[in-house]
């Protein structure tokens, strides 16, 4: 679904700003991942779909030095061209603001790649949540990825765009993330999730039966400290694969291992690092049996898998918060319900509910309400549908 109310922003704001209309549109959609929760980093399988949420960003070539960006959703301007990105300052050397680290970061990792990155006049806006764990940032780079491959004259597959938006997001902004995020803002389809194999980046799509909704609860809570604790949990995984390597020489990383080769070795790790190698490890082997059921069409299969997730989540991997749990513990009361649980990296943000379509807009009502007088909070339920990838819509 377009949201037309926001390119009319977004165009209108670029007319106050550039005095004409903008030759082109982006939509980039945010994602949500309905099973393989950090295992990205860890070489696994994830489950994601783009969302009907998305960054807009309008845009025409210009004849300067600079690209001079507008953001509607924070009313700030920031200005840069290929001699001030690499030392993060904007044309009158002052630094760049943060929301613009992530369009300059994209052109960083272009020029990187020797690709033509010609100046542009843009603004930008998104109706994607941010620090929801629906990946606001990939949907920013994915648009800006887009936007200068159509001035650049280039043309990279989508999973090439998704890497160099995941170089930019690791090696410019500083967020150690995996590929999920700016895959599937990439690679997005219609009414179908995306397995895809984050060691050979392999992937195919996977239908959505057509009686379920994807419903996602944002708590609200916004995640702090975030990169801290997600990167103790990579170094936990690479300290896991390191010491298992020791009895399984052949791994490479967790992914690798399997369930009853975890069994028998556990007990030679530390009890935290354990904890968390066995979601991974336990995770992975879901994600295995996931394309079967949903192929099947046996969605309260899947939907079992999606509690287990959450369980693993909150108690070995230990990235839940009491509002997740309580949005959880809510929905998979609730009629239709097939699975719930936090997604993204977790410590706030949204969980991901599987509902019987029938019944998504009772569910809905029923979860904001429960959810509010338990924890006074005013929380944000979207039913929301698999959707295209990044698109040129102009
Ligand atoms: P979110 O929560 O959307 O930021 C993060 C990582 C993903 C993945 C998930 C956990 C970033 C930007 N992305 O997603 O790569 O590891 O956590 O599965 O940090």
């Amino acid at each position: 679904m377009t949201n037309l109310n926001l390119i009319d922003r977004i165009s209108t704001m670029y007319r106050a700003t550039f005095g004409d209309l903008p030759a082109h549109i982006v939509r980039a959609p945010g994602r949500v991942n309905l099973l393989g929760e950090h295992v990205d980093y860890n070489d696994g399988f994830v489950l994601p779909a783009a969302i009907d949420r998305a960054t807009y960003l309008a845009f025409s070539s210009v004849n300067a030095r600079h690209s001079t960006l507008a953001a509607v959703d924070f009313d700030q301007q920031a200005s840069f061209s290929a001699d001030s990105v690499p030392t993060k300052t904007q044309a009158d050397s002052s630094p760049l603001p943060e929301w613009a680290l992530y369009p300059a970061g994209v052109m960083w990792a272009l020029m990187e790649e020797g690709l033509p990155v010609p100046s542009m006049n843009a603004v930008f806006g998104s109706d994607v949540p941010r620090g929801s764990g629906l990946s606001s940032s990939a949907s920013v780079e994915m648009a800006f990825v887009l936007a200068w491959q159509t001035l650049g004259g280039w043309n990279l597959p989508p999973l090439r765009r998704a890497l160099l938006g995941q170089k930019a997001e690791n090696r410019y902004v500083g967020v150690n993330c995996g590929i999920m995020d700016q895959f599937a803002s990439a690679c997005g389809v219609e009414n179908r999730l995306l397995l895809l194999d984050c060691r050979s980046l392999e992937w195919k799509t996977i239908p959505l039966p057509e009686a379920v909704s994807i419903v996602i609860a944002d708590t609200t809570i916004r995640r702090k400290l975030t990169s801290g604790e997600y990167n103790k949990r990579r170094a936990a995984c690479e300290e896991a694969g390191r010491l298992l390597k020791q009895d399984l020489p052949n791994i490479q990383s967790l992914r690798d291992v399997s369930v009853e080769q975890f069994n028998r070795l556990a007990d030679k790790l530390p009890p935290e690092i354990e904890k968390r190698a066995r979601h991974v490890v336990e995770e992975i082997g879901r994600t295995r049996q996931a394309k079967a059921l949903l192929e099947a069409g046996d969605v309260r299969n899947f939907g079992r898998l999606m509690n287990e997730c959450h369980v693993s989540l909150r108690d070995l991997y230990e990235v839940s918060c009491p509002e997740l749990n309580v949005m959880v513990n809510i929905a998979q009361t609730l009629e239709g319900c097939y699975g719930a649980r936090l997604t993204g990296a977790g410590f706030g943000g949204c969980t991901v509910n599987l509902v019987a379509r029938e019944h998504a807009p009772a569910f809905a009502q029923e979860l904001a309400r429960r959810y509010e007088s338990q924890t006074g909070l005013h929380p944000e339920i979207y039913i929301t549908r698999a959707s295209k990838g990044v698109e040129l819509l102009k």
